[in-house]
């Protein structure tokens, strides 16, 4: 594991292959579709975020898409069980030093991409979703079948997580502005790590991302949680303080 934690403080982001065992996966992905098709709430909607390539609005051709069925701790025990699983436990335990809470208030989410509507995301930290002591948060990605880049796989700056940038070079919506020339820069060494079923991609809260549409013609889904060291705690009165987290 030591290893895979060096990587992550180098570059932001590890990939750990087969981390999910053949029969979990199976599972997992069972859960995945049965949740799909029921349509339970909390959804979001690719139409609600209206990023480029999702429907204008619910009333539009394909204004029913997913983008993610959230809360994914209390939607199924499955899923429960992988967002405090002793494999994800002890590798947050061992980079953060302490123990861990995993947060509900943001990604504790079943991430599903489809083609034609799914949209493209654009390039963020995803610090900008929280609101903690320190802007150190982790997590973890579990591919429930392949991603890459031609079914909008993640792709990654690495060592971007080490990077300072002034507020000029995001939009008003946090994202790293992609026409402002010194950011191309950093765009251009983004890498896109294809992933297997069962790989998990453990990734910081400032590393720079984003992803492409879905090309292919199957949904892509993705379960994904993030965590925090105990000691660094979200701050009161912000939507990170807002659920009851869950330690691990
Ligand atoms: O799958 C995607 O489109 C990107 C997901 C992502 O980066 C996010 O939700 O923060």
């Amino acid at each position: 594991m030591d290893p895979q934690i060096e990587a992550l403080r180098e570059h932001g982001y590890v990939v750990v292959p087969r981390f999910v065992s053949q029969g979990a996966l199976t599972q997992l992905n069972e859960t995945a579709r049965e949740q799909l098709r029921a349509r339970g709430s909390p959804l979001e909607l690719e139409a609600d975020l209206r990023y480029p390539g999702a429907p204008r609005s619910r009333a539009d051709a394909g204004g029913g898409t997913v983008r993610r069925l959230l809360d994914a701790y209390a939607r199924d025990p499955i899923f429960a069980e992988w967002a405090v699983t002793p494999g994800v436990r002890e590798w947050m335990e061992s980079y953060f030093g302490e123990p861990v809470l995993m947060s509900r208030a943001h990604h504790n989410c079943l991430m599903t991409k489809h083609p034609q509507y799914g949209s493209l995301t654009g390039w963020h930290r995803d610090i900008r979703y929280w609101s903690f002591q320190r802007e150190d948060l982790v997590s973890v990605w579990l591919a429930l079948g392949a991603e890459t880049a031609d079914n909008g796989a993640l792709w990654l700056v690495p060592g971007s997580h080490r990077m300072t940038f002034g507020a000029e070079r995001f939009d008003e919506a946090k994202f790293f502005r992609a026409e402002h020339e010194d950011n191309g820069v950093i765009i251009r060494k983004a890498v896109s790590p294809r992933l297997a079923p069962g790989d998990a991609m453990f990734f910081h809260c400032n590393t720079l991302h984003s992803a492409g549409k879905n090309l292919s013609d199957a949904v892509k889904f993705s379960l994904v949680y993030t965590y925090h060291g105990r000691s660094n705690a979200p701050l009161a009165g912000t939507r990170s303080a807002s659920k009851p987290e869950v330690g691990l």
